[in-house]
């Protein structure tokens, strides 16, 4: 009997093995598709199932544990209402079996979404609890990820996890047209024109992934909003959306035009204290809640970058924003409104959000929160952290992470970004002294926030492989991971995800994480090391145009306003000597960053204007520097090249196909970028590149004549 259970598992095995290399894997699956795991974790797990409560979220409880126990060679599940020993008990205080294990206080300490995963030693018995059917599912996700990463037997276990953030959004820059603003996986995964008859099942789908990683928001149009979306209409095919969301936990948010009730409601304006506009919104978000309950809120770009907003009227954002909160708040609704504000005729672009919005502190409604991008510029391969963060004590601050790769090489380049978002999240603002951290300042350690949130623009499209690059799902995976705990360290991140969306193999997971860790630092280096920015090619945002000049142009739009070059020197300087954005630091980052030599040499170009023999800690000069950091970033693409070519044979023949065509796309564009900024940038200095790098295989003239073609990226 024994024998004939053991070769039964060995053949499930061998086919779920044998299945993941035949068949064609197209990624749609995402973290989903290998159910694979050690052998010690299977015997381990028990297959019969208690659960006593009833709901549609107890159902896709069910259906998640019947189908992926099975799959991963465990056995087949049976579910029972009553307790026995050795079983999985799911559940809630509502479930007697669970109350009778676990006291009320223990439970209430978890909130809204926390879980407890307990066995004790000895006991066969697996306890999955929580104070809500939503912890519940977080906690069954878990405890399936335990089963297919953990190297533990799982004969003991003790997890209990309260999420960082409340609200754990996506914020899709989808159009009602379809399009996707800076979306290169295809057209919006949201069907406008058929809902609400007809119903994609990619909704469920994404639902179910989110849910999976602790997302429990999603803000379904383009912050740059189409007033359209509070049409009844509109709203007829969100609130089909919110119903298929609302089972795994998912509130669904929309962007809103500030000038809605003028475009929409005929009003003769849309000035925040004009009692019409009020109750225009008033009602208008009664009329939403009346369709779903359920509402998560409003995202708002406000006067930025031509919007319209309350300062069209002389008001504040603070105006604007508790206007919105005040309609939203019977309803329990809250307003991210975005700071990514700045004025071509202003002062220097990285100093002027903190400029309008620090002054308001104190003056934004409780459920108002400030959604803030991690850096003061604009999602750039690397920015120091915005000086928002801690400066407004008063205030809400919600971070803003881009996880569609704008600035990275759209879907071509294998980078996983979770490493960034860790690194803004553990940045020390010192804004309270040291270990003020963007993440203890954000997930309410230091400030005590009622309400807390973090925001990732998404990567999603219609592609089969959803994100357009197989490992770019990685990135809408560790938003979630990081939004759900801050503390997880990008290692962790990449491990549980290769395991669960390649396979166990101990080299496979060993070599691709140490390319995902590395490859950030690699898009750096080959785009905008030592501290230099916005190099990028005008309006698409794809490759290097660092030469890039458009006449009459928005200067704050064009590169040459960032890095500054010259026959002096370059870098853009912010310290007390230039544009003196390093004084909306606190100490002692302000006086770290505004003398040279002790400079992050990361930020150096960022906050200073250097000579081109200035002299490195390393004792190179800032031009042989930049044009080592660059060759190192080309070098570094086709390593990954070799390693992943290693790997052949070790996964499914598409997606390594996949991945392999698009290595060497990343390649041929990382000496692009690397042969059109030395190259250029030579023009000023004048220096030789060192002998011992490669030489550049592009032609300065030629690069110039380059005329991006956007078609072939959407
Ligand atoms: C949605 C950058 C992008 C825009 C984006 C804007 C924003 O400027 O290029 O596409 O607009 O940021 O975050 O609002």
């Amino acid at each position: 009997m024994k024998i004939k259970s053991i070769i039964s598992s060995l053949f499930i095995l061998l086919l779920v093995n044998s299945a993941s290399f035949a068949q064609a894997i197209d990624g749609s699956q995402l973290w989903f598709t290998n159910q694979q795991h050690s052998a010690k974790v299977r015997t381990a797990i028990p297959t019969i199932v208690c659960i006593q409560e009833e709901s549609a979220t107890f159902q896709i409880i069910k259906e998640e544990l019947a189908e992926s126990i099975p799959a991963l060679g465990i056995g087949e599940v049976s579910f029972t209402q009553k307790t026995a020993k050795n079983i999985v008990l799911v559940g809630t205080l509502k479930s007697k079996a669970i109350a009778s294990q676990l006291n009320e206080d223990e439970l209430t300490k978890l909130g809204n979404d926390g879980f407890i995963i307990r066995r004790s030693k000895g006991e066969g018995t697996i306890l999955i609890a929580a104070n809500t059917e939503f912890g519940t599912l977080y906690g069954v996700y878990e405890f399936l990820r335990l089963i297919k990463t953990s190297s533990s037997d799982l004969a003991e276990i003790d997890r209990i996890e309260i999420p960082s953030y409340h609200r754990r959004v996506l914020n899709h820059w989808d159009n009602l047209d379809g399009t996707v603003e800076r979306g290169y996986a295809g057209h919006s995964i949201w069907k406008w024109d058929e809902l609400p008859s007809t119903i994609s099942p990619r909704y469920e789908a994404y639902a179910r992934a989110n849910a999976s990683i602790g997302i429990n928001g999603a803000v379904l149009n383009n912050v740059n909003a189409n007033p359209d979306i509070l049409t009844k209409d509109y709203l007829e095919k969100v609130k089909v959306i919110a119903g298929i969301f609302r089972p795994y936990g998912i509130k669904v948010y929309l962007s809103v035009n500030f000038s809605s009730p003028k475009e929409l409601g005929g009003l003769e304006n849309s000035d925040p204290l004009n009692d019409q506009v009020k109750a225009w919104w008033n009602d208008k978000a009664d009329e939403i809640y009346s369709m779903i309950p359920d509402f998560g809120g409003f995202l708002v770009k406000a006067n930025s970058e031509g919007l319209p907003g309350p300062q069209d009227y002389g008001r504040t954002h603070a105006d604007g924003a508790n206007m919105l909160a005040d309609a939203l708040a019977p309803h329990g609704g809250i307003v991210m409104w975005r700071a990514f504000v700045y004025n071509p005729d202003g002062d220097d672009r990285a100093k002027q959000a903190y400029k309008e919005f620090v002054p308001l502190d104190g003056q934004f409604r409780k459920n108002v929160i400030i959604q803030l991008k991690n850096g003061p510029i604009d999602f750039q391969p690397r920015e120091p952290f915005s000086p928002m963060f801690g400066a407004m004590k008063y205030t809400t601050l919600m971070p803003e992470f881009q996880i569609t790769q704008e600035y990275l090489g759209f879907s071509d380049h294998l980078v996983f970004l979770s490493t960034l978002f860790e690194e803004c999240l553990n940045t020390d603002t010192y804004a309270e002294g040291p270990n003020t951290t963007i993440a203890r300042i954000t997930d309410g350690e230091v400030f005590n926030d009622s309400i807390t949130a973090i925001a990732g623009v998404a990567n999603i499209g219609e592609d089969t492989n959803w994100c357009g690059h197989h490992f770019a799902q990685s990135n809408w995976y560790a938003f979630g991971r990081l939004a759900w705990n801050n503390k997880l360290s990008s290692a962790e991140i990449a491990n549980e995800w290769l395991k669960q969306t390649f396979t166990q193999d101990a080299d496979f997971v060993a070599q691709m994480q140490t390319v995902m860790l590395q490859s950030r630092e690699a898009v750096v280096d080959y785009m905008t090391p030592i501290g230099l920015h916005h190099l990028m090619g005008w309006s698409h945002h794809h490759g290097p145009e660092p030469w890039c000049e458009i006449p009459g142009a928005r200067p704050d739009w064009l590169p040459t306003y960032y890095h500054k070059a010259d026959s002096a020197g370059i870098g853009f300087d912010r310290s007390t000597t230039g544009s003196e954005a390093v004084l909306q630091y606190a100490e002692p980052l302000r006086s770290i960053y505004d003398n040279i030599s002790t400079c992050p040499e990361m930020y150096l170009l960022w906050f200073h204007h250097l000579s081109w023999d200035y002299i490195l800690h390393n004792g190179n000069t800032l031009w042989d520097e930049l044009c080592y950091k660059y060759s190192s970033g080309v070098d570094r693409v086709k390593v990954f090249q070799q390693t992943w070519d290693r790997m052949e044979g070790k996964i499914d023949v598409q997606r390594f196909k996949d991945v392999q065509a698009r290595l060497a796309i990343q390649a041929t564009e990382a000496m692009w970028w690397r042969d059109a900024c030395l190259l250029y940038f030579q023009t000023f200095s004048g220096k030789p590149i060192p002998m011992e790098l490669e030489r550049p295989v592009h032609v300065l003239e030629k690069l110039k004549q380059i005329k991006f073609d956007m078609t072939h990226h959407n």
